[in-house]
């Protein structure tokens, strides 16, 4: 496969209501859209940065810049036999995972549709549905959050996860709890705790919590290992697993139970798929976070998530949940059982709107071999 040309957008779409978390409140996300054409294919990425470097390092200005002047030209005009072909031509890049992430997303769809297979098979999924949940951000009241909680459940979604501050913790799964006594509950707090925290932390222990996500700061590993030795609730962890290895250490130390993966904070699914792998190996489950992606980002999580290992539900929410309008079509839905369809046409199995791409890029800038 010959890469003619890459395109980036940066694009900006209005959430369906406020998304607010430790780490802020978002109205907005703003991605950067990738698109490669390869022998006649269009492949499509969507790179999970955001314009300030919170939760993750990175920026849209940093991808931007490290996509132009390394990661483009390093496979513009070549000849790949495989999509580990081209990332071997840029694997002297240290870091800078999501811009890298956002075009192997690319290329792997290009390289699926050239091959006639959808990015499941590419990637080795075994499953045509995949168990979904909602993450759920804080709410300006706990009687709100309840509302909002049972109009997921009345979704279809079987998988509830809220966010969590210091603050506004106990009293919210106080609430929840009390209200819908069994259902499958996780909690997120983004790193907004420290191990000074452990006697509110171990509180979290009477709520029947299927997991804590990320308690503490956002590239440790070891203290997680003193909390998870004083909990009984999993830890899992997100921010703080870039690689392979951030999961060997971790789970070597005892850090977590549980792995949450997102292609775009470990560089790809290159690296998902060795960090999945991994876990498989040693008997530690994962599940596929969520970056508020727009459907084309969504497309390859689902993608990703039919691998055997990914075993409890991903936030993997229908498109609903995320924009009234999305820029590709068919749009995702959760069935009453909480289950999402994986499409099965070839690359990422759904077809990119132009028009609504080009009402929502806000800048744009193309590369040609
Ligand atoms: O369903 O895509 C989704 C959102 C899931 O809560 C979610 N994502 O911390 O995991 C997270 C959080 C997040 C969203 C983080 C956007 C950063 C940006």
């Amino acid at each position: 496969m010959r890469i003619q040309s890459v395109e980036l957008r940066h694009t900006k779409m209005e959430l369906v209501s406020p998304f607010e978390t430790s780490l802020g409140v978002e109205l907005y996300e703003e991605h950067i859209i990738v698109r490669v054409d390869a022998d006649g294919a269009s492949g499509w990425g969507e790179c999970v940065v955001e314009p300030r470097p919170s939760y993750s390092s990175e920026t849209l200005d940093t991808a931007w810049h490290v996509l132009r002047d390394f990661l483009i030209p390093g496979i513009l005009g070549i000849e790949i036999r495989s999509v580990e072909d081209a990332l071997s031509r840029n694997a002297w890049v240290r870091g800078h995972r999501m811009a890298r992430a956002g075009l192997e997303a690319a290329l792997s769809d290009a390289f699926a549709k050239t091959q006639g297979i959808s990015l499941s098979a590419l990637l080795g999924g075994t499953r045509s549905q995949i168990p979904v949940g909602v993450s759920v951000g804080l709410q300006p009241s706990t009687s709100e959050l309840v509302r909002v909680v049972a109009g997921y459940l009345k979704d279809g979604y079987k998988r509830i996860k809220i966010k969590i501050a210091p603050g506004r913790d106990i009293p919210l799964l106080e609430a929840v709890r009390k209200e819908f006594p069994n259902i499958q509950l996780q909690v997120d707090a983004n790193s907004a705790y420290t191990l000074k925290d452990v006697e509110l932390l171990r509180r979290l222990d009477e709520y029947d919590l299927q997991l804590i996500e990320q308690p503490l700061e956002y590239d440790d590993i070891y203290d997680h290992s003193v909390l998870q030795s004083k909990l009984k609730t999993p830890i899992c962890l997100d921010e703080s697993i870039r690689s392979v290895s951030d999961a060997k250490a971790a789970i070597a130390l005892g850090s977590c139970k549980i792995i949450n993966i997102k292609p775009g904070r470990v560089g790809g699914y290159t690296e998902s798929k060795r960090i999945h792998d991994y876990c498989a190996e040693v008997g530690i489950p994962v599940w596929h976070g969520g970056m508020d992606e727009s459907g084309i980002g969504r497309a390859g999580n689902v993608a990703l998530a039919t691998l055997p290992n990914f075993k409890l539900p991903g936030d993997i929410s229908a498109t609903k949940r995320y924009y009234k309008q999305d820029i590709v079509e068919p749009s995702f839905e959760v069935d009453s059982d909480g289950m999402m369809a994986v499409p099965t046409k070839p690359g990422i199995g759904v077809d990119v709107l132009q028009g609504r791409l080009e009402k929502f890029t806000v800048r744009r800038e193309a590369f040609r071999a």
